[in-house]
């Protein structure tokens, strides 16, 4: 099973949770904890130094750095970046080569609400981003946040876009989006193309039962202050690290064994 800790995010703030890591430094401290934990890859997106999100190409390089110097987790960088970005901007890291190109990209398959904004996606800024994260010889992780953009996925592959089988994220319970309900969970992996694999980012309260959903389902799970910032009702988690080794814990007690970074590369494809 392999665990990805979602570790930064663009919406999360330190005021909200000290814990949030926001250097580039801070950053690959946290992947490194991560590692330890049990997750073999890490989503990140960047911030600037006042904290504000950012998809700045420099940035990353500086927080992938971070990451490698202290441990061999896969990095896998957001397309999404925040809410109202424009696509060259989202596509900062991206244009990453060499030892500091990460090893997996999200792909947000279609337009969701966020909360109180929209996470706008239309069909040919999808396309747009697929046809870079391939030019850039990396693979797409599918976020899906509700089941039409499984959907879209398959017209993507249809188009020679992207390559089945792929890795999905199924991202349940974003406020105005697809909830975190078991039943949407399992329409979700039975909408799922053949052979292709699958991990679930639950947002708040849900993310952690999530995991044993999902470890009993036979997928991955994604878990990090991205999308939660507490490990019980009202407890903060002390970063990313210590939900990850709660999730290792729920996966391990349902019978599955935590995949090393070279095993999700295999079990992901990346190779
Ligand atoms: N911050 C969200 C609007 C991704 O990383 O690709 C989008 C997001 C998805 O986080
Ligand atoms: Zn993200």
């Amino acid at each position: 099973m392999v665990i990805t800790a979602a570790l930064v995010g663009a919406e999360t703030t330190r005021e909200q949770t000290p814990y949030l890591p926001i250097t580039a430094a801070e950053i690959g401290v946290e992947a490194a904890k991560c590692r330890e934990a049990g997750a073999a890859m890490v989503h990140i997106h960047v911030r600037k130094p006042d904290g504000s999100p950012s998809q700045d190409a420099e940035l990353y390089r500086a927080a992938i750095r971070e990451i490698r110097k202290r441990c061999d987790i896969l990095v896998q960088t957001s397309t999404g970046g925040a809410v109202g970005m424009g696509v060259d901007e989202r596509c900062g890291p991206l244009t990453l080569t060499g030892t500091d190109r990460p090893d997996m990209a999200t792909l947000s398959t279609g337009s969701v609400n966020f909360g109180e904004d929209v996470f706008w996606n239309p069909r040919p800024l999808v396309r747009d981003i697929a046809r870079r994260i391939r030019a850039a010889g990396l693979k797409p992780e599918l976020e899906c946040f509700d089941v039409g953009m499984i959907d879209e996925a398959r017209a993507l592959a249809k188009q020679g876009l992207i390559d089945f089988p792929a890795h999905f994220d199924f991202v349940l319970g974003v406020p105005g989006a697809l909830a975190a309900r078991v039943e949407a969970l399992d329409f979700m992996v039975a909408s799922l193309p053949e052979g292709c694999t699958w991990t679930c980012a639950a947002i708040g309260r849900h993310q952690l039962p999530f995991v044993d959903l999902s470890a009993e389902r036979g997928g991955n799970a994604r878990v990090g202050l991205e999308d939660n910032i507490f490990i019980s009702k009202g407890v903060l988690a002390k970063g990313s690290s210590e939900l990850v080794a709660d999730a290792a814990r729920r996966a391990q007690a349902k019978g599955r064994t935590l995949a090393t970074p070279q095993q999700a590369r295999q079990l992901l494809r990346l190779t």
